[in-house]
Formats: C-alpha cells, sequence, structure tokens
C-alpha cells in the first residue's frame, strides 16, 4: 500500500497515449479494494435471482430475446448478468447465484462507495492530464470471471460500444483481487489504438428490441484482431491496481479455469464536449436521469 499521495505523472500519460493501456499499481489502498468486494458481496447477496428474466427463461418462452429490456434498462441501474456457464443444457441454474453471476451494473454510481471510489480527485487528476474538458463517467460494474466457468471477454474496442464523435472513451478498469493468466488478466496489441481505427458501433435496435452492430463505413476494413496469441501483452496484476484502456486499443481476457475467481471494477469516462447520440446502446434516460455523472464536480 502507497502511503505518499497518489500523482499520475507526464511520463505515464505518455506511456499510457503511446502504448494505449497503462497499468497503474497501488491505486486502491488494501481497505479501499476489501471495501469495494465487500459491497460487491453484499449487492449479491441482496439479488433475488428467483425473478431474474434468465431464471424465468423456460417459463417465460421468450426465445433469443429474453432478457433484451432488462439489459437495455441497466443503463442507469445495478443488475446482475448471468454466466451461461452457470446454467445446464436445459437452462437450470446449476451454481449458487455468488458463482453464477458474471457481471453486475451497469450505473454503480447509485451506490455510495461506488461512487466515492469513482468520483475522486485521482480520477480527476488523470482525466484533466489527459486534456478531458467536460469528463463523465458511464458504463460502471464489476466483471467477476467466476472460477472454473467464468467467460472469456473477445478482443474488441471499447469505443465500439461508447461511441463519441470523436472518439473519447477511456477505460477505468481496477483489480479487486490479483490477476495472471490463469484467473482471466486482461491483454491487448500494444499501440494498436494508432492504426484500428473504430469501424462499428453497438446500438439499440431502432423497434427498440434489443441491440445490434452496425457497421460504419462499408470500405473501411475491419481491424484484425485475430493476432497471434503472442502479440497480446498480459496485463497480470496485483489487486488495487488502475489500468487505463483506451477508446481504440484492441483488448480482451480469456476464460478463467482455476479455482480462483477474478473481481474488477471498471468505469468508463467520455469527454461531454463529444457527440454521444441516441443510437447508441447506453442512454441514461432509461430511468428517467438526464445526463452522465461529472467526474470533475469543479466544472
Ligand atoms: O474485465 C474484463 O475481462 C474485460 C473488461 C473490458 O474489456 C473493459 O473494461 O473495457
Ligand atoms: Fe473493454
Amino acid at each position: 500500500m502507497s502511503s505518499s499521495p497518489f500523482q499520475f505523472t507526464d511520463e505515464q500519460a505518455q506511456q499510457y497515449l503511446e502504448q494505449g493501456c497503462l497499468l497503474i499499481p497501488d491505486y486502491l489502498s488494501s481497505t479501499e479494494v476489501s471495501e469495494l468486494l465487500q459491497e460487491t458481496y453484499k449487492l449479491i447477496d441482496e439479488f433475488d435471482i428467483s425473478t431474474h428474466p434468465l431464471t424465468k427463461f423456460t417459463t417465460e418462452n421468450d426465445g433469443e430475446h429474453v432478457g433484451d429490456d432488462y439489459f437495455l434498462q441497466s443503463s442507469d441501474n445495478i443488475s446482475f448478468f448471468l454466466e451461461p456457464g452457470a446454467f445446464d443444457s436445459n437452462n437450470k441454474l446449476i451454481k449458487p447465484k455468488e458463482k453464477a453471476v458474471n457481471k453486475i451494473g451497469h450505473n454503480l454510481l447509485h451506490n455510495p462507495v461506488f461512487f466515492k471510489e469513482t468520483i475522486n480527485e485521482k480520477a480527476q487528476q488523470i482525466v484533466n492530464k489527459l486534456n478531458y474538458k467536460d469528463p463523465r463517467v458511464l458504463q460502471s460494474m464489476i466483471i467477476c470471471k467466476q472460477p472454473e466457468i467464468g467467460g472469456e471477454v473477445p478482443s474488441h474496442q471499447d469505443g465500439v460500444f461508447l461511441f463519441t464523435k470523436p472518439q473519447t472513451a477511456m477505460g477505468f478498469w481496477i483489480a479487486l483481487e490479483d490477476c495472471d493468466e490463469n484467473n482471466g488478466c486482461l491483454s491487448y496489441l500494444p499501440k494498436s489504438h494508432l492504426n484500428s481505427p473504430i469501424t462499428k458501433r453497438f446500438i439499440k435496435k431502432e423497434d427498440g428490441k434489443g441491440t445490434e452492430f452496425m457497421r460504419l463505413d462499408p470500405k473501411e476494413s475491419t481491424p484484425d484482431y485475430s493476432k497471434a496469441d503472442e502479440d497480446y501483452k498480459l496485463l497480470c496484476c496485483k489487486k488495487g491496481s488502475l489500468i487505463l484502456i483506451n477508446h481504440s486499443v484492441v483488448h480482451r481476457s480469456n476464460l478463467n479455469l482455476s479455482n480462483r475467481s477474478r473481481y474488477a471494477y471498471a468505469f468508463h469516462v467520455i469527454d461531454g464536449v463529444a457527440e454521444y447520440d441516441e443510437k447508441n446502446w447506453l442512454q441514461i434516460p432509461y430511468t428517467g436521469g438526464s445526463q452522465f455523472q461529472k467526474l470533475d464536480l469543479k466544472i
């Protein structure tokens, strides 16, 4: 645990801009990490899985659109997403709920403990040095990567999902447990943000039912995510570490086949001066809010 005050240096900013990802050890103290983990366990404990759309799937017979509304509405509440590996072939849950949750999101700022660890002077230092004019927080979530069944997150670019014009999204990904290649740590293609434009975006369907990908310019070829494994740089890290992720850098995480979980807290920042339109899947007005949370309350 570091005792000196947090400082985001020019060198760190430079490295982030050059590489597309930056690992900052000891961003959170072990006490802060424990607080976030305890709060996460509490959320899971209070989660009523019996009313979840996926556990109701067999009785509702709602086909592949099951959970669409639940997903879209999660933009601005605390929803729970389950690991496909937690169900058997008859869609019966075969894991206890605390081992079945894949993700909790997508607005954890409704929870005061998560709010405190998100909206603070440390994060403000980072976005200020990186020249965000009106930093806004969105898509805050816990990613659980459960032991043995924790699914992979395939190679992607965050700008596809949090599309702004120009691109401004940056991920703040905080390890709540030690991460290595056995429990599915993050990995990325260094410098890929410099030559991988965003060529598609993840949008709400026009009929409001579910989501789809939309190609941006049919002439533009999509970036090659299928590089050899050795091109991906592993971001093994200790709990409390922060990893910054550029909107266009290609990154992923593998399956967790180990017997340890890999809980992480991630939120994203966009610049409020960039255009964020109504096509994006994530819209705050789902539950009546008006704007994304300011990261810097002085601006
Ligand atoms: O936690 C993971 O495995 C993936 C997270 C990710 O892609 C992100 O936060 O942008
Ligand atoms: Fe991502």
